[in-house]
């Protein structure tokens, strides 16, 4: 085997957003090095001679190319070793376990999340650290800097690695352990929910519908759910991850898992239905004929923290993000936990419980998890619904219904415009930010504006500081509405209109969501002038 000195030249738009470097799956594989520049930046960022590392990825298409190419530069990088998921695949949960259960240095982690796969969707690369968490942006912004003039990287010439054996062996001065992806992740599952009253569950006749969207989820599901806690063969479907995920988008929501949602909406409708995201970490629960919202989950598992095996009495603090609706501070301020709100994405999440902080977090996106590992967690969520519907012998409405009983109800829903011509809507939100100091006092559609800013974080953490995380305006009569733009789209511009209302009236809980926010959405939309900025009549998805 011969190590190489490619040759090559920088690229100027490898800048990691949010999630990653993400990117339509051509550019990959028409720019020449691309995926290598980028690789060799991380690994002189992170200085991987010696050192340990993760790789795994969803199953997208170029996602087993990209790892023989990562192995081969780790190899000549003089990495100690890799530990890579068998043919290549692994969750980001799992790679998150897997960094922390194997102490590594990192892990690279091969994935656009929800976005659409093959090789006309999207493909993508994320850096872990140590802790199991995405990168923070001193190492994102110093690999972004390496790739605008890197001149060269190094690579093994060799036959590709066979992934599809489960095997340990050395090449050069790195070790190569390919590993079951499912083992370690569902091990530590077993140690946080209690399986047995699950298992109890299904026995009792308990039908569920968990749909893996052709992605990651499905080996992972089918070892849980049916092989630990005996739940029926077929409760998991479109379990086999192929490389464009059957065509499908694998974003868990209303728009784009709609097979599953027709079925739980079906007249033999199971009594719950799951999905996750490309990767893994998202998760959608509805029971049958019923619909959880994301932030109502999240502040929903903290409420049922006792029920299950890891949480019960542990529970000190909280944390969500800016747009996530405030159901989850109306928990922890009864149940005294100290809640936290940061910007959107998980990293600030993962430094609040590298400092104990917190334990539990949630995104509306979709979104949840807790300090067992440092990235969100699709199935742990799911895992989690089960054992409240084990232990609490309720059905999935019942359990929200009783949720709003008790704390009131966050009535929320998020509009989404994909695919936005990308000057309009920078046209949009640069308007809004100049006029925000006008918006105090002033009534819209019926609505008075109470405040409106920007929001700015500062980490308690590490002190770091983001600006610009989003702009926010809330009502006198308690209605709260939020604007960003979206850091994860590869095409275009993509608008995120965030809007809650919160009711108390015992009499007014169970309305539909839309019709509560109706008059919400429309002054938003007449603050914003998006319409008439856009040219969009209608959002691409309404969760
Ligand atoms: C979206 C979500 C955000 C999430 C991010 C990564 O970001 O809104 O809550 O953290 O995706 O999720 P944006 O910038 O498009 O709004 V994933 O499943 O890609 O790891
Ligand atoms: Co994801």
């Amino acid at each position: 085997m011969q190590i190489q000195t490619i040759q090559t030249t920088p690229y100027t738009d490898q800048k990691p957003g949010t999630s990653g470097l993400r990117k339509k799956t051509k550019v990959f594989l028409e720019k020449e090095h691309y995926l290598q520049n980028f690789i060799q930046s991380i690994f002189d960022v992170i200085d991987v001679k010696e050192k340990r590392l993760v790789v795994g990825g969803d199953g997208r298409y170029f996602n087993e190319e990209a790892i023989q190419i990562i192995l081969k530069m780790a190899i000549a990088n003089e990495a100690l070793e890799v530990i890579v998921g068998q043919n290549g695949f692994m969750s980001t949960p799992a790679v998150s376990v897997e960094i922390r259960q194997n102490k590594t240095d990192g892990g690279i982690i091969l994935s656009a999340s929800h976005n659409p796969g093959g090789i006309d969707g999207d493909f993508g690369i994320k850096y872990d650290g140590a802790n199991g968490a995405p990168a923070p942006e001193s190492i994102t912004n110093a690999i972004y800097q390496k790739t605008l003039n890197i001149d060269s990287y190094k690579i093994a010439e060799m036959p590709n690695i066979d992934l599809s054996e489960i095997k340990t062996f050395s090449v050069h001065n790195t070790l190569i352990k390919i590993i079951n992806p499912v083992a370690n992740y569902a091990n530590l599952m077993e140690q946080l929910f209690d399986f047995n009253a699950i298992r109890n569950l299904f026995k009792s006749g308990f039908k569920m519908h968990y749909d893996a969207l052709h992605a990651i989820t499905g080996p992972y599901a089918k070892e849980i759910l049916e092989n630990r806690l005996g739940a029926p063969a077929g409760t998991v479907v479109n379990g086999t991850p192929l490389p464009d995920f059957g065509g499908g988008h694998p974003d868990p929501n209303l728009t784009y898992a709609k097979e599953l949602v027709d079925v739980m909406y079906s007249d033999n409708a199971p009594d719950m239905g799951a999905a996750s995201d490309g990767d893994g970490d998202r998760n959608m629960v509805l029971g049958n004929h019923f619909f959880v919202n994301p932030s109502d989950s999240i502040a929903i598992l903290a409420d049922n923290a006792d029920v299950t095996l890891g949480y019960a009495g542990k529970v000190n603090g909280v944390a969500r993000s800016m747009p996530t609706s405030k159901a989850l501070d109306k928990v922890a301020e009864v149940k005294k936990m100290d809640a936290y709100e940061v910007p959107t994405g998980w990293k600030f999440f993962a430094n609040l419980m590298d400092d104990n902080r917190i334990v539990f977090c949630g995104e509306e996106s979709f979104g949840a998890g807790s300090n067992h590992i440092r990235e969100k967690d699709g199935l742990w969520a799911v895992l989690f619904w089960l054992n409240i519907l084990a232990v609490r012998k309720m059905s999935v409405e019942d359990v929200v219904k009783d949720f709003w009983n008790k704390y009131g109800r966050y009535y929320y829903s998020r509009y989404d415009y994909e695919g936005v011509d990308a000057d309009g809507a920078k046209q949009m939100m640069d308007e809004l930010n100049e006029k925000l100091p006008t918006l105090k006092d002033v009534s819209v559609n019926g609505l008075t504006i109470e405040n409106a800013d920007v929001f700015d974080y500062v980490d308690p953490v590490t002190q770091e500081i983001s600006t610009n995380q989003g702009i926010r305006i809330t009502f006198t009569s308690g209605e709260r509405v939020i604007f960003r733009t979206s850091g994860t789209g590869t095409q275009g511009a993509t608008i995120r209109i965030y809007l809650e209302k919160y009711i108390s009236d015992k009499n007014a809980l169970f309305e539909d969501a839309q019709d509560v926010l109706a008059q919400l959405v429309e002054t938003a939309l007449q603050i914003s002038r998006l319409p008439e900025l856009t040219g969009r009549k209608e959002p691409s998805v309404i969760t």
